[in-house]
């Protein structure tokens, strides 16, 4: 990709970063011919600072992107058929070692951007609260020499104090709690201030909760929640994962109108556009890596572990500041049965907790209860399909199943536990009575079941649909028209049956 572009005027005194919000998978950037560097993993944001690289008319910046699969990459591709990894054994053309397309490129905004010589590096918000009152407690990383002024506005509060510091706490009596349903928010600005001057500002939008893992239960703000919701994938047609939008918007509408309060990223993190938006409209999000389909073959270990290392460092350094993230996943149905899943991802929830301890972390599973890492992990989350890939079309064989693996997790790990997935492929359209396996009935039936029966269990406190929507996948045989068909909207979003369903039970 090339572009070329006038430095825009009055920026000559600043430092000017050109920054990408995604690009999939490794990238390598060139400015007017001087190479700028490169970043590898898509769908986190990454910059290069350019003034030395500037000129006043005519920059030449081009990226060179490389999509290619590979073993030591995450996620994983074109692994060779191994017995760790099962899903290296199906056919699956591209050969991605996931179930979505693997679109790669450019998919989100490049940006320059412009600020002061010496300014704000970091800002990190967290909040705490006290009865009816809340705390928000910024850490700030800055220049020194300066001065910080912060300012806090909104719900009838208009709170200020100034540190020569880097950190302060502001109160907030009778705080307007950030939730589903009442998504409150404050606005947050930070001046620094040198000689009284003021040289840089930045406002960032501040939701007051909190988030606990107590026994078995999941506590927002001190009171058990659910999650009601959805996977999803950043997928429509033509645009495949380029950001468009306006589907955003469609998407939170179809999910406000079907009763869904909550979503995982599925497997990847999503646009800053769509948690941005969390945050405004009151949604829990699951946060998850680009890390699915890992595997744990000695050959590139170390290596993905280094990518992971990375994507969870640049996950919590974006979206740390979102009330809306309620959880981090730090990966998506790894192959973890064998022993050195454990010390991996023991490495990156320390990692994830050293970065911040105010948040749940977990693994989205399909081992289940034997699934080592929920020794340490803060809550259980179980993708599962019985009566779907297992007891195919006997939804009444599959339920005991079900209830009885989430059971044996239960006591087992005596932690909080999500259905993050199930779902049944379905052809919109495709009716019959008695329900069969692909038809709308079927899919009906299955998911209000599934949500009837793991309601029966108190320590269960989500469910995620698996999916949204329709989206494209890999040629498979079972795959036609390339698409996964879990959907309970189609692919250009029109409801399914299952999405009526949903709506008389996420509503009840
Ligand atoms: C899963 C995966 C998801 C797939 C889904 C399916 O367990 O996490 O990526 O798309 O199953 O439909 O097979």
């Amino acid at each position: 990709y090339q572009t070329r572009f006038d430095l825009p005027w009055g920026w000559e005194n600043k430092q000017v970063f050109v920054r990408f919000a995604s690009v999939n998978y490794l990238a390598e950037v060139w400015l007017n011919g001087v190479y700028l560097g490169q970043h590898e993993g898509g769908h986190l944001p990454f910059q290069f600072l350019i003034s030395g690289a500037l000129q006043p008319e005519g920059n030449l910046l081009v990226v060179r992107v490389d999509g290619a699969l590979a073993p030591d990459r995450v996620p994983p591709g074109n692994v060779p058929a191994d017995p760790l990894h099962s899903f290296a054994n199906s056919v699956n053309y591209p050969p991605g070692s996931f179930d979505f397309f693997p679109f790669c490129g450019i998919q989100r905004p490049v940006l320059l951007y412009a600020v002061a010589p010496a300014a704000l590096e970091d800002m990190t918000v967290t909040t705490t609260i006290q009865g009816s009152a809340g705390s928000v407690h910024v850490l700030l990383d800055r220049p020194s020499g300066s001065t910080a002024r912060v300012r806090l506005q909104g719900h009838g509060a208009d709170l200020a104090a100034e540190t020569g510091g880097d950190a302060l706490a502001l109160d907030v009596p009778d705080a307007a709690l950030w939730a589903p349903g009442a998504p409150n928010l404050y606005d947050l600005t930070v001046e620094l201030l040198r000689d009284g001057q003021v040289f840089d500002r930045y406002c960032l939008p501040v939701g007051i909760r909190t988030i606990q893992v107590v026994g078995d239960a999941l506590l927002l703000n001190g009171q058990p929640v659910y999650l009601k919701g959805f996977g999803r994938h950043e997928d429509f047609p033509v645009t495949g994962r380029g950001l468009v939008e306006a589907v955003i918007v469609k998407d939170y509408a179809l999910m406000e109108w079907v009763g869904a309060n909550s979503f995982r990223t599925t497997h990847y993190p999503y646009s800053e556009q769509m948690m941005d938006l969390a945050d405004r409209l009151g949604f829990l999000v699951i946060a998850e890596t680009p890390a699915v389909g890992l595997f744990f073959a000695e050959s590139g270990l170390r290596r993905r572990l280094q990518v992971c290392r990375g994507y969870v460092r640049e996950l919590v350094d974006r979206d740390k500041n979102h009330p809306s993230v309620v959880m981090w996943s730090l990966a998506n149905e790894p192959h973890s049965r064998p022993l050195a899943a454990v010390p991996f991802f023991r490495e990156l929830y320390d990692l994830a907790k050293s970065l911040d301890d105010t948040r749940p972390v977990t693994i989205v599973s399909h081992i289940g209860v034997d699934d080592l890492s929920f020794e340490f992990l803060d809550v259980l989350c179980l993708n599962r399909y019985y009566g779907w890939y297992t007891q195919s079309g006997r939804i009444d064989e599959g339920l005991p199943l079900l209830l009885e693996e989430i059971d044996a997790m239960h006591e087992k790990f005596h932690k909080p536990l999500i259905l993050t997935e199930f779902g049944a492929d379905t052809l919109p359209g495709h009716h019959a009575q008695p329900p069969e396996m692909f038809s709308e009935e079927f899919q009906a039936e299955f998911i209000e079941r599934t949500i009837r029966a793991i309601r029966t269990r108190p320590f269960v406190v989500g469910e995620h649909v698996w999916n949204l929507c329709d989206f494209k996948t890999g040629q498979a045989v079972h795959r036609a028209q390339s698409l996964n068909l879990k959907g309970v909207f189609t692919r250009d979003r029109r409801p399914k049956l299952a999405a009526h369903k949903l709506r008389e039970i996420w509503k009840e």
